[in-house]
């Protein structure tokens, strides 16, 4: 009987558990630190650990002082200890994109994946970054004004002025 289970049938039968609580989230380990919040700030206490070494920033925190907050820094993936990490590639893509995809990757990954159009990627982004629209057919009428992002493409882009 391996140890997690007989904590387990330890806590069934109702015997004495003192002090099993902990061990038995323990024993969840590195998959439960990864999606733990223990701090409950919404940010991964993995991800605090690794960037910050503490648990002590919000997610409206901006300790790199970027213009940021830690919250966006996780859900986009830049370095919330790094300015200079702050900016991303969105991609589009109007065959393989999802509104609820994040405009992370070309395709989905699993975790990440392409806008459907370039105005929901334009909604998405921050001062700095790019916009890579991928092949195909993009029938919009998008206003890029005052805004700090760079939009690329593949292949030949048509547009009326
Ligand atoms: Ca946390
Ligand atoms: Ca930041």
């Amino acid at each position: 009987m391996t140890l997690t289970k007989w904590v387990l049938l330890c806590c069934i039968l109702a015997l004495p558990c003192a002090g099993l609580g902990s061990l038995l989230i323990y024993l969840g380990g590195p998959d439960a630190d990864s999606v733990s919040d223990r701090d409950g700030d919404g940010l991964l206490d993995a991800w605090e650990q690794e960037h910050f070494g503490h648990l002590d920033f919000s997610a409206d925190d901006d300790p790199d002082l970027d213009g940021v907050a830690n919250e966006a820094e996780l859900a986009r993936g830049t370095r919330p200890d790094d300015a200079s990490s702050a900016t991303v590639t969105l991609f589009v893509s109007r065959s393989a994109g999802q509104l609820s995809y994040d405009g992370l990757a070309r395709q989905w990954d699993g975790s990440h994946g392409p806008k459907p159009t370039i105005s929901t990627a334009l909604f998405s982004s921050l001062s700095g970054d790019t916009i890579h629209v991928l092949s195909g057919t993009y029938l919009e009428d998008v206003t890029i004004s005052g805004m700090n992002v760079t939009v690329t493409g593949e292949g030949l882009i048509k547009g009326t002025p």
